[in-house]
């Protein structure tokens, strides 16, 4: 099958044919029909973050299922499915106090399977699995927790985006944050993640929804989402502009969505007495984020990271697909841009441009 390989950090992604083995026990094999561009991915060519190379990324998929392996029983062939990236083991301490999102079995074995071997390979060479998804290819094998079957009234490219930044952005708003009625929001880094926590934040009523970014483009395009206003961060110190929004009092919750110390700063400084600060972005590697000890303590704040939104997978993209299709989530407004597999280092490049919304690779 065709995919897109990467070999090599800070070089383009090598479109070839791989090897894709037949699924194992408790594993599914997909067709993909849709991938997101995700900065995330961006993270991982750049060296920003670390993957086993070579390895093929995309982690914000959905396509349709194609042949199980033995014991399969949540999923069968034809069924259309989002593909989650973090697809829990169901037995270890983390999946049974209730937080799938950071299966302990999956963080152990990171790119490879549950059983810690490779499906993927090329002249005999093991190629990655990223996030246990590697959907910049046509066809995908995940573990079965890692399918959640969907409508087939969802078209792919929206289920895709079901699998990353919904649960990641939404839930960061709605299961971890848990946004109250009434209060002020400040989200800084409006792409396509921070447009999700956008989202979250409206479907919880909070009153004033302040977007914030460097680039004017998705300052506007984050209107069409659910913000109220804008700051543009490239501006003018967008920590003044925040608590100027907010009778000076800085907003109650606040998001980080892009990944750097200098925005976790950011967010810190303009969130409120009492406030929640919710960190979605990873920054590069070894980075050390600060904030003032004294302002910590004498005002009463919470600075909390939260992983895939705190999502639980099987749980909670059902939830967030009825959402879509009871009309309370505008998924439609958020793929602005479509891909053959063939273009998607030019896909990347837009996102690096700044162009707004999300990208997606779509298959025939
Ligand atoms: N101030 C404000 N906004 C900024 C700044 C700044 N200094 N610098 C850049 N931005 C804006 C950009 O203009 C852009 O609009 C936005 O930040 C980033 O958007 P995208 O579309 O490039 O990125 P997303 O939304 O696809 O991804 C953002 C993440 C935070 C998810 C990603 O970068 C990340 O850290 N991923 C790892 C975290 C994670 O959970 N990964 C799992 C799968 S997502
Ligand atoms: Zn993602």
């Amino acid at each position: 099958m065709k995919a897109a390989v990467l070999y090599e950090t800070k070089q383009p992604l090598v479109l070839e044919d791989v090897d894709l083995d037949e699924p194992k026990a408790g594993e599914v094999l997909v067709k993909v029909g849709a991938a997101g561009i995700c900065r995330s991915d961006r993270h991982f060519m750049h060296g920003d973050a670390r993957i086993n190379l070579p390895a093929i990324l995309g982690h914000e998929g959905a396509g349709t299922v194609e042949r199980v392996g033995p014991g399969v029983t949540l999923t069968k062939p034809g069924d259309q499915v989002i593909l989650s990236f973090v697809p829990a083991c169901g037995r270890c301490k983390s999946c049974l106090a209730g937080y799938s999102n950071l299966c302990d079995l999956h963080m152990a074995t990171g790119p490879f399977m549950l059983d810690g071997t490779c499906r993927l390979h090329k002249n005999g060479q093991d190629i990655h699995h990223m996030g246990k998804v590697a959907c910049f290819a046509e066809y995908a094998v995940v573990p079965e927790t890692g399918c959640i079957p969907v409508s087939a009234d969802v078209p792919m490219d929206i289920a895709a985006m079901i699998g990353c930044c919904v649960p990641t952005g939404v839930g960061a708003a709605v299961y971890s944050a848990q946004v109250q009625p009434g209060s002020t929001v400040a989200v800084v880094g409006c792409g396509g993640v921070g447009l999700n926590v956008i989202m979250g934040a409206k479907l919880l009523n909070a009153a004033k929804i302040i977007a914030v970014d460097i680039r004017e483009s998705q300052l506007e395009f984050a209107m069409k989402f659910g913000a109220t206003h804008s700051v543009n961060a490239s501006d003018r110190d967008p920590v003044a502009q925040v608590k100027e929004l907010t009778g000076g009092l800085g907003a109650d919750y606040t998001f980080e969505v892009f990944g750097s110390a200098e925005t976790i700063k950011a967010a810190y400084d303009m969130s409120a007495k009492r406030g929640t600060v919710t960190v979605v972005g990873i920054a590069p590697m070894d980075t050390e984020a600060s904030f003032n000890a004294v302002d910590l303590v004498r005002n009463e704040k919470t600075i909390r990271g939260t992983y895939y939104g705190s999502a639980r997978s099987r749980n909670d993209m059902p939830a967030m697909v009825e959402l879509y299709l009871s009309g309370k989530l505008n998924l439609d407004d958020l793929v602005v841009r479509h891909y053959g597999l063939d273009q998607i280092n030019q896909a990347y490049d837009d996102m690096d441009q700044g162009e707004v919304g999300r990208g997606a690779i779509v298959f025939d």
